[in-house]
Protein backbone atom coordinates (compact mmCIF):
# COMPACT_ATOMS: atom_id res chain seq x y z
CA UNK A 1 0.00 0.00 0.00
CA UNK A 2 0.96 3.42 -0.86
CA UNK A 3 1.79 6.27 1.68
CA UNK A 4 -0.84 8.51 0.32
CA UNK A 5 -3.39 5.46 0.04
CA UNK A 6 -2.59 4.76 3.49
CA UNK A 7 -2.73 8.74 4.72
CA UNK A 8 -5.23 9.95 2.41
CA UNK A 9 -7.24 7.95 0.49
CA UNK A 10 -9.32 10.52 -1.38
CA UNK A 11 -5.52 12.23 -2.95
CA UNK A 12 -5.40 9.01 -3.43
CA UNK A 13 -8.09 7.89 -5.40
CA UNK A 14 -7.48 11.67 -7.66
CA UNK A 15 -3.70 10.79 -8.48
CA UNK A 16 -4.92 6.97 -9.91
CA UNK A 17 -7.54 8.21 -11.89
CA UNK A 18 -5.23 10.54 -13.21
CA UNK A 19 -2.80 7.57 -14.10
CA UNK A 20 -5.09 5.52 -15.64
CA UNK A 21 -6.69 8.84 -17.70
CA UNK A 22 -3.27 9.43 -19.19
CA UNK A 23 -2.39 5.86 -19.64
CA UNK A 24 -5.49 4.80 -21.32
CA UNK A 25 -5.97 7.77 -23.40
CA UNK A 26 -4.62 10.10 -26.10
CA UNK A 27 -2.51 13.12 -24.84
CA UNK A 28 -2.69 15.74 -28.00
CA UNK A 29 -1.99 18.72 -25.69
CA UNK A 30 1.16 20.63 -27.49
CA UNK A 31 1.95 21.79 -24.63
CA UNK A 32 1.81 18.31 -22.54
CA UNK A 33 4.67 15.70 -22.30
CA UNK A 34 5.30 12.81 -19.84
CA UNK A 35 8.19 12.53 -17.98
CA UNK A 36 11.00 9.70 -17.40
CA UNK A 37 10.64 7.74 -14.25
CA UNK A 38 14.05 9.15 -13.08
CA UNK A 39 12.44 13.05 -12.98
CA UNK A 40 9.48 11.79 -11.26
CA UNK A 41 11.46 10.37 -8.78
CA UNK A 42 14.05 13.71 -8.33
CA UNK A 43 10.78 15.58 -8.54
CA UNK A 44 9.09 13.92 -5.45
CA UNK A 45 12.51 13.69 -3.46
CA UNK A 46 13.50 15.30 0.17
CA UNK A 47 15.08 18.07 -1.56
CA UNK A 48 11.39 19.59 -1.43
CA UNK A 49 11.95 19.92 2.40
CA UNK A 50 14.62 22.46 1.66
CA UNK A 51 15.21 26.58 1.78
CA UNK A 52 18.12 27.85 -0.59
CA UNK A 53 16.77 31.35 -0.80
CA UNK A 54 20.24 32.53 -3.20
CA UNK A 55 22.63 30.78 -5.78
CA UNK A 56 24.92 28.22 -5.37
CA UNK A 57 27.62 28.97 -2.69
CA UNK A 58 25.47 32.15 -2.00
CA UNK A 59 22.47 31.23 -0.07
CA UNK A 60 20.97 32.57 3.07
CA UNK A 61 20.51 29.44 4.33
CA UNK A 62 22.85 26.75 6.41
CA UNK A 63 22.41 22.96 4.94
CA UNK A 64 22.43 24.01 1.54
CA UNK A 65 25.74 21.57 0.39
CA UNK A 66 24.10 19.21 -1.38
CA UNK A 67 21.15 21.26 -3.25
CA UNK A 68 23.94 23.58 -4.06
CA UNK A 69 25.07 20.27 -6.05
CA UNK A 70 21.63 20.26 -7.78
CA UNK A 71 21.71 23.72 -8.94
CA UNK A 72 25.04 23.87 -10.06
CA UNK A 73 24.50 20.89 -12.12
CA UNK A 74 21.09 21.82 -13.40
CA UNK A 75 22.99 25.39 -14.81
CA UNK A 76 25.85 23.59 -16.24
CA UNK A 77 23.77 21.16 -18.45
CA UNK A 78 21.43 23.40 -19.57
CA UNK A 79 24.06 25.88 -20.80
CA UNK A 80 25.90 22.57 -22.76
CA UNK A 81 22.61 22.04 -23.80
CA UNK A 82 21.90 25.35 -25.27
CA UNK A 83 25.12 26.56 -25.76
CA UNK A 84 23.76 29.89 -23.58
CA UNK A 85 26.10 32.14 -21.86
CA UNK A 86 24.39 32.35 -18.76
CA UNK A 87 20.97 30.76 -17.54
CA UNK A 88 19.28 30.64 -15.00
CA UNK A 89 17.05 27.88 -13.28
CA UNK A 90 14.87 28.74 -10.69
CA UNK A 91 11.74 30.21 -12.68
CA UNK A 92 8.59 28.29 -11.24
CA UNK A 93 7.26 28.81 -14.00
CA UNK A 94 7.27 29.93 -17.78
CA UNK A 95 5.33 32.90 -16.45
CA UNK A 96 7.64 33.99 -13.59
CA UNK A 97 10.57 33.20 -16.48
CA UNK A 98 9.07 36.15 -18.49
CA UNK A 99 8.38 37.84 -15.92
CA UNK A 100 11.79 38.32 -14.85
CA UNK A 101 12.85 39.04 -18.04
CA UNK A 102 10.49 42.06 -18.57
CA UNK A 103 11.18 43.53 -14.81
CA UNK A 104 15.18 42.82 -15.59
CA UNK A 105 15.15 45.29 -18.49
CA UNK A 106 12.18 47.64 -18.27
CA UNK A 107 10.28 50.03 -16.60
CA UNK A 108 6.63 50.09 -16.00
CA UNK A 109 5.26 51.90 -19.16
CA UNK A 110 8.29 50.40 -21.28
CA UNK A 111 6.58 49.34 -24.77
CA UNK A 112 6.61 45.88 -25.74
CA UNK A 113 6.36 44.77 -29.46
CA UNK A 114 4.66 41.29 -29.34
CA UNK A 115 2.80 38.51 -30.93
CA UNK A 116 -0.98 38.47 -30.73
CA UNK A 117 -2.69 35.97 -28.26
CA UNK A 118 -5.17 35.02 -30.56
CA UNK A 119 -2.28 35.08 -33.66
CA UNK A 120 -0.50 32.32 -31.55
CA UNK A 121 0.96 34.15 -28.96
CA UNK A 122 1.13 33.85 -25.29
CA UNK A 123 -1.09 35.36 -22.49
CA UNK A 124 2.25 36.96 -20.41
CA UNK A 125 3.37 38.74 -24.10
CA UNK A 126 1.36 41.19 -23.44
CA UNK A 127 -2.44 40.18 -23.05
CA UNK A 128 -4.29 42.85 -21.23
CA UNK A 129 -5.73 40.65 -18.40
CA UNK A 130 -2.30 39.49 -17.70
CA UNK A 131 1.00 41.27 -15.85
CA UNK A 132 2.42 41.93 -18.67
CA UNK A 133 -0.67 44.26 -20.69
CA UNK A 134 -1.56 46.06 -17.28
CA UNK A 135 2.09 46.99 -16.33
CA UNK A 136 3.86 47.70 -20.10
CA UNK A 137 2.56 49.02 -23.12
CA UNK A 138 2.00 46.54 -25.76
CA UNK A 139 2.01 46.77 -29.42
CA UNK A 140 0.89 43.47 -30.80
CA UNK A 141 1.68 41.62 -34.48
CA UNK A 142 0.33 38.80 -36.10
CA UNK A 143 0.31 36.64 -39.06
CA UNK A 144 -0.58 37.73 -42.29
CA UNK A 145 -3.81 36.32 -43.69
CA UNK A 146 -2.37 35.59 -47.03
CA UNK A 147 -0.57 32.41 -45.43
CA UNK A 148 -0.76 32.78 -41.82
CA UNK A 149 2.73 33.15 -41.47
CA UNK A 150 4.11 35.62 -39.39
CA UNK A 151 3.95 39.27 -41.16
CA UNK A 152 7.23 40.50 -41.16
CA UNK A 153 6.52 43.63 -43.39
CA UNK A 154 3.72 44.39 -40.35
CA UNK A 155 6.49 43.85 -37.67
CA UNK A 156 9.19 46.09 -39.03
CA UNK A 157 6.66 48.53 -40.01
CA UNK A 158 5.37 48.39 -36.39
CA UNK A 159 8.63 48.67 -34.87
CA UNK A 160 9.59 51.83 -36.75
CA UNK A 161 6.83 53.76 -35.95
CA UNK A 162 6.56 52.60 -32.05
CA UNK A 163 10.26 52.28 -31.03
CA UNK A 164 10.34 49.42 -28.86
CA UNK A 165 12.44 49.23 -25.67
CA UNK A 166 12.08 45.16 -26.53
CA UNK A 167 10.89 42.38 -28.94
CA UNK A 168 9.29 39.72 -28.02
CA UNK A 169 9.27 36.55 -30.31
CA UNK A 170 8.37 32.28 -29.70
CA UNK A 171 4.81 31.67 -29.24
CA UNK A 172 2.52 28.80 -28.15
CA UNK A 173 0.06 28.17 -31.09
CA UNK A 174 1.78 29.06 -34.16
CA UNK A 175 2.66 25.79 -35.91
CA UNK A 176 5.32 27.18 -38.23
CA UNK A 177 8.92 27.82 -37.66
CA UNK A 178 10.24 30.96 -36.48
CA UNK A 179 12.93 33.03 -38.12
CA UNK A 180 15.03 34.81 -35.56
CA UNK A 181 17.33 36.10 -37.63
CA UNK A 182 14.79 38.74 -38.89
CA UNK A 183 13.47 39.30 -35.83
CA UNK A 184 16.94 40.07 -34.70
CA UNK A 185 17.13 42.69 -37.71
CA UNK A 186 14.48 44.50 -36.90
CA UNK A 187 15.85 44.60 -33.25
CA UNK A 188 19.13 45.68 -34.36
CA UNK A 189 17.37 48.56 -36.86
CA UNK A 190 15.35 50.14 -33.56
CA UNK A 191 17.70 49.24 -30.92
CA UNK A 192 14.87 47.06 -29.03
CA UNK A 193 16.21 44.61 -26.87
CA UNK A 194 14.96 40.98 -28.02
CA UNK A 195 13.36 38.21 -26.38
CA UNK A 196 12.15 34.50 -27.23
CA UNK A 197 10.17 32.71 -25.77
CA UNK A 198 10.95 29.12 -26.67
CA UNK A 199 8.97 27.10 -24.23
CA UNK A 200 6.93 24.91 -26.88
CA UNK A 201 9.64 24.66 -29.37
CA UNK A 202 12.76 24.19 -26.84
CA UNK A 203 13.63 20.06 -27.35
CA UNK A 204 13.21 21.06 -31.13
CA UNK A 205 15.82 23.59 -30.36
CA UNK A 206 18.25 21.37 -28.32
CA UNK A 207 17.85 18.90 -31.13
CA UNK A 208 18.54 20.79 -34.28
CA UNK A 209 15.46 20.57 -35.31
CA UNK A 210 14.72 24.11 -35.28
CA UNK A 211 16.71 27.12 -35.85
CA UNK A 212 18.27 28.22 -32.28
CA UNK A 213 17.77 31.89 -31.05
CA UNK A 214 20.27 31.74 -28.56
CA UNK A 215 22.72 33.59 -31.60
CA UNK A 216 20.06 36.15 -31.80
CA UNK A 217 18.46 37.35 -28.19
CA UNK A 218 19.61 39.11 -25.61
CA UNK A 219 17.13 36.57 -23.94
CA UNK A 220 15.81 33.57 -23.97
CA UNK A 221 12.82 32.08 -21.49
CA UNK A 222 11.26 28.19 -21.46
CA UNK A 223 9.01 26.15 -20.12
CA UNK A 224 10.86 22.85 -18.90
CA UNK A 225 7.66 20.53 -19.41
CA UNK A 226 7.15 20.54 -23.07
CA UNK A 227 9.14 19.78 -25.78
CA UNK A 228 11.83 19.20 -23.06
CA UNK A 229 10.15 16.63 -21.25
CA UNK A 230 11.07 17.62 -17.87
CA UNK A 231 9.31 18.58 -14.70
CA UNK A 232 6.95 21.54 -14.66
CA UNK A 233 8.93 24.77 -14.30
CA UNK A 234 11.02 27.69 -16.15
CA UNK A 235 14.40 28.19 -17.15
CA UNK A 236 16.23 31.86 -18.49
CA UNK A 237 19.17 32.15 -20.85
CA UNK A 238 20.85 35.28 -21.28
CA UNK A 239 23.94 37.21 -22.21
CA UNK A 240 26.56 37.33 -20.05
CA UNK A 241 25.97 41.31 -20.15
CA UNK A 242 22.73 40.66 -18.43
CA UNK A 243 23.23 38.23 -16.21
CA UNK A 244 23.64 39.85 -12.58
CA UNK A 245 19.82 41.77 -13.17
CA UNK A 246 18.38 38.49 -14.24
CA UNK A 247 19.27 36.95 -11.62
CA UNK A 248 18.22 39.46 -8.86
CA UNK A 249 14.77 39.98 -10.95
CA UNK A 250 14.25 36.26 -10.33
CA UNK A 251 15.47 36.57 -6.37
CA UNK A 252 14.55 38.94 -4.70
CA UNK A 253 12.91 40.61 -7.46
CA UNK A 254 9.85 38.20 -7.99
CA UNK A 255 10.76 35.16 -6.39
CA UNK A 256 11.77 33.79 -2.73
CA UNK A 257 12.61 30.18 -1.60
CA UNK A 258 13.54 28.06 -4.94
CA UNK A 259 11.88 24.64 -5.47
CA UNK A 260 15.06 22.44 -5.22
CA UNK A 261 13.05 19.24 -6.25
CA UNK A 262 11.97 20.32 -9.23
CA UNK A 263 15.56 22.18 -9.84
CA UNK A 264 17.09 18.62 -9.34
CA UNK A 265 14.51 17.24 -11.54
CA UNK A 266 15.35 19.98 -14.46
CA UNK A 267 18.94 18.44 -14.05
CA UNK A 268 17.68 14.73 -14.44
CA UNK A 269 15.86 16.13 -17.83
CA UNK A 270 18.73 18.16 -19.01
CA UNK A 271 21.04 15.05 -19.00
CA UNK A 272 18.34 12.87 -20.77
CA UNK A 273 18.15 16.04 -23.43
CA UNK A 274 22.03 15.65 -23.63
CA UNK A 275 21.61 12.14 -24.20
CA UNK A 276 21.80 11.00 -27.71
CA UNK A 277 18.38 9.46 -28.18
CA UNK A 278 17.00 12.75 -27.39
CA UNK A 279 17.73 14.04 -30.97
CA UNK A 280 16.12 10.87 -32.47
CA UNK A 281 13.20 11.35 -30.18
CA UNK A 282 12.70 15.33 -31.17
CA UNK A 283 12.84 13.92 -34.89
CA UNK A 284 10.06 11.91 -34.32
CA UNK A 285 7.99 14.51 -32.80
CA UNK A 286 8.22 16.44 -35.81
CA UNK A 287 7.71 13.76 -38.27
CA UNK A 288 4.37 12.26 -35.88
CA UNK A 289 3.93 16.07 -36.55
CA UNK A 290 3.97 16.15 -39.99
CA UNK A 291 2.10 12.91 -40.50
CA UNK A 292 -0.84 13.68 -38.26
CA UNK A 293 -1.44 17.27 -40.40
CA UNK A 294 -1.07 15.20 -43.13
CA UNK A 295 -4.04 12.37 -41.81
CA UNK A 296 -5.93 14.72 -40.64
CA UNK A 297 -6.33 16.59 -44.05
CA UNK A 298 -6.97 13.67 -45.48
CA UNK A 299 -10.16 13.28 -43.03
CA UNK A 300 -11.77 16.60 -44.12
CA UNK A 301 -9.98 18.79 -41.74
CA UNK A 302 -8.37 22.23 -42.63
CA UNK A 303 -5.53 23.44 -40.89
CA UNK A 304 -4.16 26.89 -40.34
CA UNK A 305 -1.48 27.49 -42.65
CA UNK A 306 -1.84 24.20 -44.44
CA UNK A 307 0.59 22.05 -41.95
CA UNK A 308 3.22 22.61 -39.80
CA UNK A 309 7.07 22.64 -39.54
CA UNK A 310 7.41 21.70 -35.69
CA UNK A 311 5.27 19.48 -33.38
CA UNK A 312 2.04 21.30 -32.60
CA UNK A 313 -0.83 21.94 -35.50
CA UNK A 314 -4.01 24.12 -35.69
CA UNK A 315 -7.48 22.65 -36.75
CA UNK A 316 -9.11 25.75 -38.60
CA UNK A 317 -12.89 25.49 -38.15
CA UNK A 318 -14.30 28.51 -38.73
CA UNK A 319 -16.01 27.93 -42.23
CA UNK A 320 -18.15 25.11 -40.33
CA UNK A 321 -20.81 25.02 -37.27
CA UNK A 322 -18.76 23.09 -34.60
CA UNK A 323 -16.96 25.26 -33.07
CA UNK A 324 -13.45 24.49 -30.84
CA UNK A 325 -15.27 24.00 -27.38
CA UNK A 326 -17.63 21.42 -28.86
CA UNK A 327 -14.56 19.35 -30.75
CA UNK A 328 -12.66 19.38 -27.49
CA UNK A 329 -15.63 17.44 -25.97
CA UNK A 330 -16.22 15.18 -28.24
CA UNK A 331 -12.49 14.09 -28.91
CA UNK A 332 -13.04 13.97 -24.58
CA UNK A 333 -15.86 11.66 -25.15
CA UNK A 334 -13.49 9.74 -27.34
CA UNK A 335 -10.89 9.52 -24.90
CA UNK A 336 -8.59 11.87 -27.21
CA UNK A 337 -7.39 14.85 -25.33
CA UNK A 338 -6.79 18.27 -26.67
CA UNK A 339 -7.32 22.03 -26.35
CA UNK A 340 -9.50 25.05 -28.25
CA UNK A 341 -7.67 27.33 -29.01
CA UNK A 342 -8.57 30.26 -30.96
CA UNK A 343 -7.44 30.57 -34.58
CA UNK A 344 -5.70 33.97 -36.35
CA UNK A 345 -9.08 36.25 -37.17
CA UNK A 346 -11.18 34.14 -35.12
CA UNK A 347 -14.66 35.51 -35.13
CA UNK A 348 -15.47 33.34 -31.78
CA UNK A 349 -14.44 33.83 -28.58
CA UNK A 350 -11.90 32.57 -26.74
CA UNK A 351 -13.83 30.77 -25.01
CA UNK A 352 -15.84 28.73 -27.69
CA UNK A 353 -12.93 29.63 -30.36
CA UNK A 354 -13.03 28.32 -34.11
CA UNK A 355 -9.65 25.89 -33.72
CA UNK A 356 -8.48 23.08 -31.95
CA UNK A 357 -4.64 22.43 -31.47
CA UNK A 358 -3.06 19.27 -31.28
CA UNK A 359 0.40 18.39 -30.46
CA UNK A 360 2.48 15.16 -30.85
CA UNK A 361 5.11 15.30 -28.05
CA UNK A 362 3.24 12.89 -25.70
CA UNK A 363 2.24 10.74 -27.69
CA UNK A 364 5.81 10.09 -29.18
CA UNK A 365 7.04 10.03 -25.64
CA UNK A 366 5.13 6.69 -25.51
CA UNK A 367 6.62 5.14 -28.80
CA UNK A 368 4.22 5.64 -31.46
CA UNK A 369 5.01 6.61 -34.86
CA UNK A 370 3.67 7.74 -38.24
CA UNK A 371 1.08 4.67 -38.48
CA UNK A 372 0.04 5.42 -34.94
CA UNK A 373 -0.40 9.72 -36.61
CA UNK A 374 -2.55 7.80 -39.28
CA UNK A 375 -5.04 5.91 -36.99
CA UNK A 376 -5.17 8.96 -34.86
CA UNK A 377 -6.12 11.44 -37.71
CA UNK A 378 -8.88 8.47 -38.71
CA UNK A 379 -9.94 8.73 -34.90
CA UNK A 380 -10.69 12.45 -35.27
CA UNK A 381 -11.89 12.85 -38.54
CA UNK A 382 -14.68 10.16 -37.43
CA UNK A 383 -15.57 11.54 -34.23
CA UNK A 384 -15.72 15.09 -35.63
CA UNK A 385 -17.55 13.74 -38.51
CA UNK A 386 -20.24 12.68 -36.52
CA UNK A 387 -20.45 14.75 -33.45
CA UNK A 388 -23.21 13.66 -31.49
CA UNK A 389 -23.08 10.23 -32.58
CA UNK A 390 -22.23 8.96 -28.40
CA UNK A 391 -22.20 5.36 -29.62
CA UNK A 392 -19.61 5.98 -32.01
CA UNK A 393 -17.87 8.20 -29.65
CA UNK A 394 -17.41 5.34 -27.30
CA UNK A 395 -16.07 2.77 -30.14
CA UNK A 396 -13.77 5.30 -30.89
CA UNK A 397 -12.81 5.53 -27.12
CA UNK A 398 -12.90 1.46 -27.06
CA UNK A 399 -10.17 1.93 -29.98
CA UNK A 400 -8.10 4.72 -28.62
CA UNK A 401 -8.15 2.37 -25.23
CA UNK A 402 -6.25 -0.37 -27.52
CA UNK A 403 -3.85 1.51 -28.95
CA UNK A 404 -2.50 3.08 -25.97
CA UNK A 405 -2.82 -0.13 -23.75
CA UNK A 406 0.00 -1.36 -26.42
CA UNK A 407 2.31 2.17 -25.29
CA UNK A 408 2.16 2.18 -21.87
CA UNK A 409 3.38 5.31 -20.59
CA UNK A 410 5.58 3.59 -17.70
CA UNK A 411 5.96 -0.02 -18.39
CA UNK A 412 7.31 -1.12 -14.93
CA UNK A 413 3.89 0.25 -13.42
CA UNK A 414 2.02 -2.45 -14.39
CA UNK A 415 -1.81 -1.99 -15.66
CA UNK A 416 -3.80 0.84 -15.77
N1 LIG B 1 2.10 27.46 -22.49
C1 LIG B 1 0.69 27.41 -22.61
C2 LIG B 1 0.28 26.37 -23.57
O1 LIG B 1 0.81 26.50 -24.65
O2 LIG B 1 -0.53 25.47 -23.34
C3 LIG B 1 -0.01 27.56 -21.39
O3 LIG B 1 0.57 28.62 -20.68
Amino acid sequence: MSFVEENDPEIFEAIQNEWRRQELGLELIASENVVSEAVLEAAGSVLTNKYAEGYPGRRYYGGCEFVDVAESLAIERAKKLFGAEHVNVQPHSGSQANMAVYFSALAPGDRILAMNLSHGGHLTHGSPVNFSGKFFEVIPYGVSERDYRIDFDQVRDLARKNDPKMIVCGHSAYPRSINFTVFKEIADEVGALLMADIAHIAGLVVAGEHPSPIPHCDYVTTTTHKTLRGPRGGLIMCKEEHKKKVDSSIFPGNQGGPLMHIIAAKAVAFREALGDDFKAYQQQIVKNASRLAGALQENGLSLISGGTDNHLMLVDLRAGELTGRKSQQVLDAARITTNCNTVPFDKRSPFVTSGLRLGTPAVTSRGMGEVEMDAIGGFIGRALAAPDNEGLLAEIAEEVTMLCRRFPIYPNKGKA
